[in-house]
């Protein structure tokens, strides 16, 4: 039976993640009160949990949970994503949560469902929603927080949050791992900050995702252009990316990319277990969704779309495996200089990158206006050096960007990038060319290069697309000669095609 009212913080849904985060607040000090819907699966939580520093509190039900949290009550929902988080509020509203206390999902929802319930539970409980990202580790030890939700209810819930959060060093940004089971990090910068009213932090946790597509998608470009124009085995790759590790490429994605190229296969000793590996990608949907708002809000997040749809086309493996019979590519033979190439695939991966970042960045600058939110692009920076996927010392130049300009337009025009870009760019050009001409699928650098040239080229080839729309469709057209807003349809179809001025909105 609970105690009454003496839990920091209550916990709702006893899966992977609820345990870990129940855990992690526990060894922070936190006492925490946790139901599951299943009550088997609670107590066995609470016997295989004795002795955590802030102490576990099992609830068989809902009220028990609402009584053994204090006030104002902090209940963390951890179910899963869509009805079950609706159902969840509706039955701690009924079990006595009041106006005043948070409620915060912490699931994989949809920032669109989180706008619509903050609104729907308004007189009822403050609704916030928060993206963890780290998967269950970082749950355990400290994951990349991104809260949202009403900006005066945050503070009671921020000394947890920076709690449990990974924490990284003041200066250089780079992630402290050091958490045991029972004794937390000490110090540090927490990966964690309020980003913005109702749905933001559940927004950013998706573009997050993103990112994380394509973030990996290059990665495994890079290892695939290498291993077909080199013929190299994976383990060589392997010493390849623990080089990059060192330098600018250093995130946790080519650290483990490292990791997995060099591990064998249980089964074939004498092999390498990404040799085994099925090459048909699966997806959970927040790529997908990234991209689908890209394309509602008309944002050119072109490489992170790629991304989602190479995994589409690597899901086509009998598809692919019957057609690689018939559609006969280039015979390629690369003769250059073996680290000549390595050195240009890892500036491609760079310069890619920086565009993958910089559509991701600019989908949240579009979100703002969108969703009237105020996002500070430094600070959700600044919260994935440590504890996300997408980790990474890259991460510490795109906070130092937007802290020296929180207006800044777009990441490729920040000092540090568009350097970075300038410099390295024939070699990224070069790595694209020998991949068309070897044929090689390289959708995602690809497309980061046709991102960059296409956002750097003052003139683009629609002049001629709107003349063709205004042709057939009479959607009319505006010229560079008169202000803009100012429209004109040409009467293609009559002899003497006149010209007409539709509009002038000046
Ligand atoms: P369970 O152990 O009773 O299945 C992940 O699915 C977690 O969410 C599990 O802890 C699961 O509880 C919980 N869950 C899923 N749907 C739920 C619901 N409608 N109500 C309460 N908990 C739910």
């Amino acid at each position: 039976m609970a105690e009454k009212a003496s839990a920091d913080v209550g916990l709702i849904g006893l899966a992977v993640m609820g345990q870990n985060l129940a855990l992690n607040m526990a060894d922070h000090g936190f006492k925490v009160a946790v139901f599951n819907r299943t009550t088997r699966v609670m107590k066995e939580f609470i016997a295989a949990n004795p002795d955590t520093p802030g102490g576990l509190v099992g609830c068989e039900n809902l009220s028990e949970l609402v009584a053994a949290a204090k006030k104002p009550r902090k209940i963390v929902i951890l179910v899963k994503a869509g009805p079950a988080v609706d159902t969840v509020t509706k039955q701690l509203i009924e079990a006595g949560a009041e106006k005043d206390d948070l409620i915060v999902d912490c699931g994989n929802s949809q920032w669109t469902d989180t706008i619509r319930r903050e609104k729907e539970f308004s007189d009822r409980c403050r609704f916030f929603g928060s993206g963890v990202s780290g998967g269950e580790t970082g749950a355990r030890f400290g994951p990349s927080l991104m809260p949202g939700g009403a900006a005066d209810a945050w503070k009671h819930l921020e000394p947890i949050w920076n709690a449990i959060a990974a924490k990284v060093d003041a200066e250089t940004g780079k992630p402290i791992e050091t958490a045991k089971p029972g004794r937390p990090v000490k110090g540090g910068v927490p990966c964690s900050a309020y980003i913005g009213e109702n749905g933001a932090g559940h927004y950013v946790k998706m573009v997050h995702n993103g990112i994380e597509y394509i973030d990996m998608q290059l990665i495994s470009e890079a290892y695939f252009l290498l291993r077909n124009l080199l013929h190299v085995e994976p383990e060589e790759l392997s010493q390849i990316f623990a080089r990059w590790n060192e330098g600018d490429l250093d995130s946790y994605l080519i650290e483990i990319t490292a990791d997995i190229l060099k591990q064998r296969d249980p089964d074939h000793p004498d092999a390498f277990l990404v040799d085994y590996v099925l090459d048909t990608a699966q997806q959970k949907g927040t790529g997908k969704w990234t991209s689908i708002n890209a394309l509602d809000m008309g944002i050119p997040a072109n490489s992170i779309a790629e991304a989602v749809f190479a995994r589409c086309l690597s899901a086509l493996k009998v598809e692919r495996e019957a057609a690689s019979q018939h559609l006969i590519g280039p015979e390629y033979q690369y003769n250059g200089d073996r680290n000549e190439l390595v050195n240009a695939v890892h500036d491609a991966l760079y310069c890619s990158k920086i565009c993958a970042y910089a559509q991701g960045f600019q989908l949240m600058r579009a979100a703002e206006t969108e969703y009237k939110w105020k996002l500070d692009l430094a600070s959700i920076a600044s919260i994935w050096r440590g504890g996300c996927i997408i980790r990474a010392r890259f991460l510490q130049r795109i906070t130092a960007a937007y802290a020296r300009d929180p207006q800044l337009v777009n990441l490729l025009l920040d000092p540090y990038f568009k350097e970075q870009i300038q410099r390295n760019q024939t070699r990224w050009r070069s790595v694209v060319a020998l991949a068309a001409q070897a044929g090689i699928a390289a959708p995602a650098f690809m497309s980061a290069l046709a991102y960059h040239d296409g956002y750097r080229s003052a003139q683009l080839p629609a002049n001629l697309l709107q003349a063709q729309r205004d042709y057939f469709g009479a959607h009319t057209y505006e010229r560079i000669d008169q202000p803009r807003g100012v429209s004109f349809h040409l009467d293609w179809s009559k002899p003497d095609r006149r010209q007409i001025k539709i509009t002038d909105s000046h």
